[in-house]
């Protein structure tokens, strides 16, 4: 395998393994807080197969010839990034709606094309992940019906909610692809098949949709379907915004990777057992 190709897949892979991880943080401050005890319960089990999406990825990576710990390690110091949605705030129910909908709705417009990426052990993880990304986006979308449909506050809140993710997921898929350092050798090897702007339009062209259905809007004045292009328009994202975030000054990131290292270090106990334990098993099987 040439090393750049092999160097590149370590990059996305172990990016979007840390991506899923650190989702689990926002969401996973909603637990306690769930509406009931069915709200609860599937919102546990999304946060559970968040961490085994990490789980399928970090060893996909490690096939590529690097360990659990370098990658995590890149994650701690800094040098490796992870998606800056999660670099935002759960202030309400509303959010964890807002959050399936949108955020794993981008998500799997991203991860679909990525079922038929080039690096095999990376594509076969992708296919369980979009099968159980459809199914939190669903669950997103209905905690918002619900809200649409119920009290001037619950209505209002659902719409708050649309107004802060909309266009942090709108980043989720990269800069325009005039500015993507990665996406032309990306594509030539095949490990992209669609280039960050094309998954975004066809995810505004989604949403603009979906969003009659709640009876809600999307906060942007310049979505407006155009005929000729059979796609809608929409504005400006905030560039300033997303590097901001990305560099490490977003609302949430020093409050994401801290809580990381924490459960890192405060799972060492865990791990020196698990492996003892491994050892152990192994001496008594060779004796
Ligand atoms: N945030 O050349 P470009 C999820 C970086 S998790 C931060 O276009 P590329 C979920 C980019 O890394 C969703 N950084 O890059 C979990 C590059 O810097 P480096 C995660 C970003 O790789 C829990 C630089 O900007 N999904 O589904 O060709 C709950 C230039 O960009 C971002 C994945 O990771 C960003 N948004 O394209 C719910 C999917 N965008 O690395 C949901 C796999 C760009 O050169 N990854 N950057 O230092 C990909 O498909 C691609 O890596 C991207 C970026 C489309 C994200």
């Amino acid at each position: 395998m040439p090393d750049a190709y092999r160097k590149t897949n370590i990059r996305q892979v172990s990016q979007h393994a840390h991506s899923e991880i650190v989702g689990m943080l926002p969401e996973g401050a909603w637990i306690s807080r769930a509406p009931s005890l069915k709200r609860k319960a599937i919102l546990i089990a999304k946060v559970q197969d968040e961490a085994g999406h990490g789980l399928y990825l970090y060893s996909a990576c490690e096939t590529l010839g690097i360990t659990r710990e370098e990658t995590i390690n890149d994650l701690h110091s800094g040098k490796a990034k992870y998606s800056s949605i999660f670099n935002y705030p759960t202030k309400t129910w509303a959010d964890i709606g807002a959050i399936g909908w949108l955020v794993d709705g981008a998500a799997i417009m991203n991860q679909v094309m990525l079922t038929r990426t080039s690096y095999g052990p990376y594509a076969r993880a992708m296919v369980r992940i979009c099968k159980e990304e459809s199914f939190h986006q669903r669950q997103g979308f209905e905690i918002l019906l619900v809200l649409s449909k119920g009290a001037d506050e619950q209505k209002a809140m659902c719409q708050d909610a649309i107004d802060r993710w909309w266009w942090p997921s709108l980043m989720m898929f990269g800069p325009h692809d005039s500015e993507s350092t990665n996406s032309e050798q990306s594509m030539k090897w095949k490990i992209k098949r669609k280039t960050n702007d094309e998954l975004r339009q066809n995810f505004v062209d989604m949403c603009a949709e979906q969003v009659k259905v709640l009876g809600m809007k999307l906060p942007d004045n310049k979505l407006k379907w155009n005929e000729e292009r059979m796609h809608y328009d929409f504005g400006e994202i905030n560039w300033d915004e997303f590097w901001n975030v990305v560099k490490g000054n977003g609302p949430c990131n020093k409050e994401r990777l801290d809580a990381r290292k924490k459960a890192w270090d405060e799972g060492e106990w865990v791990r020196e057992a698990a492996a003892a334990h491994t050892e152990k098993r192994k001496n008594r099987k060779a004796a």
